[in-house]
């Protein structure tokens, strides 16, 4: 029997055991108490791997196919990396990209902008443990999808107050004890109307406010130049439901599991920090069974080996056509980035791509140099996770005699080129797990806090909380929602519809099965398989049509396993973080002619 985790980013960073061939939940794990999903126990294992190594379609052997990778990786080279493994070891090719003098990438796909927010309130993303999050009496699930992304957590949640945030009816929606089905990117507003109320009402926790946000009045004076009326309208919702939330949380235990749903906006960061601003007023952080969790910063307090200065370029928006050479490790821009019109533009200027990953792609089918990786049963590795703080050591499970380690590219390209730093293998390795604390054979990050932001905020705590103070959404007009009279409605027009964004069960991001639908209500009186043409400013896509009535009838509902989602979406980027804003668009819907 040996034990190992599961490489895959999600929150959840299972531990696995592996058995006569089989792989297993670890029933001993904190948080993930032996169940695994499908994606680690089947869809891995019956998703066809590349295992030949290609120099522009022609198969070669590694080491030919190293020696050329070798030859075309310099100063003009980017490396972008995907989260497709998000094992520590991923970023040993750092290394190699500051030894060479290239460029990495800065900002996210993923929660850049939400984390950007959470450090402006409190200066540091901590994880809130999933052991407050049991001793909770309400649970907020606000704009994480959890029986599918972090199903993990549900155990924790059972038998409490249920408030679900989301513009679909999703599975936990549905037993929800309220559900808000609000429009979308209206979450900040919602934070904001709230925290009127709850002056309003005097709910505020004021001994606590003195002691840790003193600045609370300046943000009662902030969210008062909202006109009620104005925010109801475009959060969709009415003073009923904003009554309901707060008599069921009022005087309660509360904990908020805030998902990357709210923030895919360029408003992501304040959507975060309006959030957090609401848990301050009602006194929510640092208490026992309360708080906000969000995908926390995993890497926080650790001494980084492969923290490197080099140049970097924006990754959600990435100029490929600047590079001579790009590396894509662990990571399908062409289905994961938004616009992939202009990705795919951009990268077919590029002299020499090199895809090193596992399956093959519309990324692996632009490359000139294919690279067969492992995948986290073959390699040893670290894992750290965004859900929790227990920390896991990866270990090599089964053999593979056609792909490479991350450690074995960087070292052989290092032998090809005669650097010399480079340290072994175990030497990095160790150098994760030492910093780790053991309690009872259990190793826990360094930024572990039993009870987080309890001596204050700030990197060494002892700092005040900092209520949003600023206001700036370009996305939408916003006088209309700070003047009097001649309120209009924000939310769209009847031909157009909000993009949703969400997960599936069966695939990780991109990785495993894929999907060709779009969920739209059965109110566009389209009929179910009929194919549709969804588009919008920057592309197109056709999609077969599913009728589902938990969504709302001014969206549509994409899964990001989709393929040709990202003909969709915008290349904006968030205005903190450096953030995709995948949400942040609206599309049309048409019939084919036939
Ligand atoms: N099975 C599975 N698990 C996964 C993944 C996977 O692909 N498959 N991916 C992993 C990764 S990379 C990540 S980042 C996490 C993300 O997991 P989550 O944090 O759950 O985030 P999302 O799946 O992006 O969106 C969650 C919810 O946000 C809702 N939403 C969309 N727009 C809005 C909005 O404006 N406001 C509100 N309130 N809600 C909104 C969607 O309807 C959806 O239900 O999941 C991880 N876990
Ligand atoms: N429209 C839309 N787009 C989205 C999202 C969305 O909600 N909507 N979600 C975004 C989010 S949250 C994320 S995190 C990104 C994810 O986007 P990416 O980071 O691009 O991840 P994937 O698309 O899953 O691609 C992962 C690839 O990594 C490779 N891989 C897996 N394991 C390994 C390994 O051990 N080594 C190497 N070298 N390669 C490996 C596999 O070949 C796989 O194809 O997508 C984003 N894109
Ligand atoms: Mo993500």
């Amino acid at each position: 029997m040996k034990q190992s985790a599961c490489g895959l980013d999600c929150y959840d960073g299972c531990s696995i055991v592996y058995e006569s061939n089989k792989v297993r939940g670890d029933k001993f794990h904190q948080v993930t108490k032996g169940s695994l999903c499908a994606n680690v126990n089947v869809n891995i294992n019956k998703t066809p791997r590349i295992t030949t190594p290609l120099i522009n379609g022609k198969a070669v052997s590694i080491n030919e196919a190293l020696a050329y990778a070798a030859s075309i990786i310099n100063d003009k080279t980017l490396l972008w990396r995907g989260s497709g493994n998000v094992g520590v070891m991923q970023d040993i090719t750092n290394l190699l990209i500051e030894k060479v003098g290239g460029c990495l990438t800065k900002g996210s796909l993923c929660d850049g902008a939400g984390d950007a927010g959470i450090t402006e309130g409190r200066g540091v993303n901590l994880t809130l443990p999933p052991e407050q999050i049991e001793k909770s009496e309400v649970v907020v699930v606000w704009g994480r999808d959890i029986t599918v992304t972090n199903r993990h957590i549900l155990p924790f949640i059972e038998g409490k107050k249920l408030i679900v945030i989301d513009p679909v009816k999703t599975k936990i929606a549905k037993k929800a004890d309220l559900h808000v089905q609000l429009a979308p990117r209206s979450d900040l507003y919602l934070a904001i109307l709230l925290a009127r109320f709850i002056f309003l009402e005097e709910l505020h926790d004021k001994e606590w406010l003195d002691k840790n946000a003193r600045e609370y009045e300046e943000y009662y004076d902030f969210v008062r130049t909202f006109r009620i009326k104005a925010l109801l309208a475009l959060i969709d919702t009415d003073l009923d439901t904003i009554g309901e939330i707060l008599s069921l949380i009022e005087g309660r235990k509360v904990v908020f599991l805030v998902g990357a749903g709210v923030q895919r906006y360029s408003i992501g960061d304040q959507v975060l920090r309006a959030i957090d601003s609401l848990a301050a007023l009602l006194g929510l952080f640092g208490k026992e069974g309360c708080g906000v969790s969000y995908l926390g910063d995993s890497k926080l307090g650790f001494d980084d080996p492969f923290r490197v200065n080099t140049k970097k370029v924006l990754k959600a928006d990435t100029p490929f056509e600047q590079f001579e050479s790009v590396i894509i490790q662990g990571g399908n821009p062409c289905e994961s980035m938004p616009d992939t019109n202009k990705v795919m533009d951009r990268l077919r200027k590029v002299k020499n791509i090199i895809y090193f990953g596992l399956y093959e792609n519309e990324t692996s089918k632009l490359a000139h140099v294919v690279i067969p990786a492992k995948n986290f049963f073959e390699k040893d590795d670290v894992r750290l996770s965004y859900g929790h703080s227990y920390v896991s050591k990866i270990n090599q499970l089964k053999e593979c005699d056609f792909g490479i380690s991350e450690y074995e590219f960087v070292r052989s390209v290092f032998n090809i080129k005669k650097y010399d730093g480079l340290e072994s293998e175990e030497y990095y390795i160790d150098h994760w797990l030492k910093q780790c604390e053991i309690k009872e054979d259990i190793l826990i990050s360094k930024a572990y806090k039993k009870l987080p932001y309890s001596n204050g905020f700030g990197k060494d705590g002892g700092d005040e909380f900092v209520f949003l103070d600023d206001y700036d959404d370009d996305f939408i007009e916003q006088k209309k929602l700070r003047r009097p009279r001649g309120y209009q409605s924000l939310s769209c027009d009847e031909s157009s519809f909000w993009l949703l964004n969400s997960k599936s069960n069966n695939s990780i991001n991109t990785q495993f099965e894929q999907d060709n639908r779009v969920l739209v209500h059965p109110d566009l009186n389209f009929c179910d398989d009929e194919e549709v043409l969804v588009s919008s400013e920057y592309g197109e896509v056709v999609l077969r049509v599913k009728n589902c009535t938990d969504i709302r009838n001014d969206c549509v509902k994409i899964t990001s396993n989709t393929i040709g989602i990202n003909r969709l979406t915008p290349p904006t980027i968030s205005n903190e973080g450096d953030s995709a804003c995948f949400g942040e668009v609206k599309v049309r819907l048409s019939k084919l002619v036939l």
